[in-house]
């Protein structure tokens, strides 16, 4: 059986990292070890400046799980590093309660730590579920092993991450899957200014969720018709296309 480590940027007790843990034991052996609390919208991070911590702990099911007080890129960094039983031979992050498209998987604790994945050598894959009524994550759920199985048989290219991204539907009324590129989100954003109990300011960025330019062929598009939005994405972030022009400003 291939070993899959699970982990999550909403925490060990997500119900959406044991809805990921459950269905991919289907498929593999399975190491969870997730963050003792909520990183989400955290990004990319290693933890340099502290220690970490590591606990054993049960999931819901009792089944064992490794946790720590890093981040979710933490996670894998450790296990890469040797804190789980080597080889890894895939890393699956998930479920994430919120979807994670377009610039989302620039802020994103779970699209992050399959960065670190990629950077450890491993094929990682980011699972995350659209917003609505209730959660179906046993959609997502299948959706992971469906796309898990073909990454354990296939691998894939260095430097290389899958965005797995399922629409909140009963897996019945899914309307199949499609491979897509990043779309482009549309942040509503709005500063809310109040006061401390000393009359001090503080800010938070509020506002209502964000909404996006749906285009055919993008990950916003596909979710919003039903459909499991597949997106690779590439550790080099290097405007290929603009390479040129920066080189002759600087000739
Ligand atoms: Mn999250």
């Amino acid at each position: 059986m291939p070993h899959i480590l699970v982990t999550n940027d909403d925490g060990v007790e997500s119900p959406g990292l044991l809805a990921l843990a459950q269905a991919l034991r289907q498929i593999g052996d399975v190491t969870v070890f997730a963050p003792n609390r909520n990183w989400s919208i955290a990004g990319h991070n290693k933890t340099m400046h502290k220690p970490l911590r590591v606990w054993s702990v049960e999931l819901e099911d009792g089944s064992p799980a490794l946790t720590t007080d890093g981040a979710p890129s933490d996670c894998v960094a450790l296990a890469a590093l040797g804190l789980v039983s080597l080889p890894v031979d895939l890393v699956v992050s998930g479920i994430n309660t919120h979807p994670n498209l377009g610039f989302d998987v620039t802020y994103s604790g779970t699209v992050a730590a399959a960065m670190e994945a990629a950077i450890s050598g491993w094929p990682g894959i980011a699972v995350s579920l659209d917003d609505g009524d209730g959660r179906h994550w046993r959609t997502a759920a299948a959706a992971a092993v469906k796309v898990a199985r073909v990454v354990l048989e296939k691998g894939l290219p260095a430097n290389t991450l899958l965005n797995v991204n399922a629409p909140n539907l009963p897996l019945e009324n899914v309307q199949g899957y499609r491979a897509t590129r990043l779309g482009h989100r549309i942040y509503q954003d709005e500063l809310i200014e109040r006061s401390d109990p000393r009359g001090v300011p503080y800010y938070w960025i509020g506002g209502a969720p964000p909404t996006g330019i749906l285009e055919e062929g993008d990950d916003l598009d596909a979710v919003s018709h039903g459909f499991v939005s597949v997106t690779p994405l590439h550790m080099d972030m290097t405007q290929h296309r603009f390479l040129d022009t920066v080189r002759s400003w600087l000739s």
